[in-house]
C-alpha cells in the first residue's frame, strides 16, 4: 500500500497553475496526503490559496518562506512544528538567476549575479533540509528539481547550469547527511516546461522544440508526469532509493 494518507507533505514553490510545484501537489493529492504550502511573498498568498482551493477536500496549510534568509526559513520550520508537528517529506521547487545571466556568454556572469543565482537555487536546499530535519521523526523524503544544464552546456542557461551542478552536489551531501534518519535526498532532472521562470531563459521555444524532434520520446514532458516521479520519491515505493538523479525528460539526456 503506498498510499500518502496520513502523511504530511511541505510543497515549496508553487508561483501559477504552470508550476512544476503544482504537479507535484497534485499527484501527492490524490494519493491522499496533507499538503503544507510555501511562498516566497505575500504576493502568491491569494493565488496560492485559490488554487488549492480547487483540491478536494485538501485541509491545506499555507505560510510565506523566502528562502534567503535563514531566521525566515527557521520561523517557517517552527511554525510547522508548532500546528502539525511531524512532517514526511518536502518538495524543493525554488531557483531563481536574473534575466541577464541566462542569456549571452556565461563569462559574463557579475559576481553578485553568480552568488544571488546559487543562493536561492542551491544553497536554499541546505536550508530548508536543516530547518526541516528535526520535523521528519518518522524518516521521509527530501525531493529537489534540478535540469541537464547542470550536467553538460545548455545554450543560454549559463549561471543557472552551474548553480544546478551544485544543487546536485548539495543533493548527494544531503543523502549522506540524513540517511543516518531514514531521510532520503533525491532530485528529479526534469525535461524542459513552460513555467514562469522558464520565461526568463533566453531562446527557451527552441529548447522545447529540440526535444520535441530529438528526444526518444518526440514530445516534451508535462508537471503531471513530473508530479508523479516526486510521489514515488516520496513514498515508500522508492524506499532504497537516496542521493539519485531521475531525469523525466523524454529521454534527452542519453543523447550525445
Ligand atoms: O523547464 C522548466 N521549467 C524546468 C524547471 C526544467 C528543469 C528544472 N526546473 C526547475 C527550476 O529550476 C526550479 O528549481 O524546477 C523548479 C521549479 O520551477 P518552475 O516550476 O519552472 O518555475 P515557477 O513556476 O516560476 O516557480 C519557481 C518559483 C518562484 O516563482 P517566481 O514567480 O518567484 O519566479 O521559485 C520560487 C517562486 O515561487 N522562488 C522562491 N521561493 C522562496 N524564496 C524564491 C525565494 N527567494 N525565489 C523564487
Amino acid at each position: 500500500n503506498f498510499s500518502l494518507e496520513g502523511r504530511t507533505y511541505v510543497i515549496m514553490g508553487v508561483a501559477n497553475k504552470r508550476s512544476i510545484a503544482w504537479g507535484i501537489a497534485r499527484s501527492l493529492h490524490e494519493a491522499g496526503a496533507r499538503l503544507i504550502f510555501t511562498y516566497a511573498t505575500e504576493r502568491f498568498e491569494k493565488p496560492v490559496k485559490d488554487l488549492v482551493s480547487t483540491l478536494d477536500g485538501q485541509d491545506a496549510l499555507f505560510y510565506e518562506c523566502d528562502v534567503t534568509s535563514d531566521e525566515g526559513v527557521q520561523a517557517t520550520f517552527d511554525q510547522i512544528k508548532q500546528d502539525v508537528g511531524t512532517i514526511h517529506g518536502l518538495a524543493h521547487c525554488i531557483a531563481f538567476a536574473q534575466k541577464e545571466d541566462l542569456q549571452g556568454e556565461f563569462k559574463d556572469t557579475s559576481r553578485d549575479g553568480y552568488l544571488l543565482a546559487h543562493n536561492i537555487s542551491a544553497f536554499s536546499l541546505v536550508a530548508v533540509s536543516r530547518a526541516a530535519q528535526p520535523l521528519m521523526t518518522e524518516g521521509g523524503g527530501i525531493v529537489t528539481l534540478t535540469y541537464l544544464g547542470g550536467e553538460r552546456v545548455v545554450q543560454n542557461y549559463n549561471v543557472m547550469g552551474v548553480a544546478k551542478a551544485s544543487l546536485d552536489a548539495s543533493m548527494r551531501y544531503l543523502a549522506n547527511d540524513l540517511g543516518k534518519h531514514a531521510i532520503r535526498v533525491n532530485a528529479i532532472s526534469a525535461g524542459p516546461i513552460r513555467t514562469l521562470s522558464a520565461k526568463g531563459i533566453g531562446d527557451f521555444n527552441s529548447v522545447l522544440k529540440q526535444i520535441e524532434e530529438k528526444a526518444p520520446l518526440r514530445r516534451t514532458v508535462s508537471q503531471e508526469e513530473v508530479g508523479d516521479t516526486a510521489y514515488y520519491l516520496l513514498s515508500d515505493l522508492s524506499r532504497g532509493v537516496t542521493g539519485e538523479i531521475i531525469h523525466v525528460d523524454s529521454g534527452y539526456n542519453i543523447l550525445g
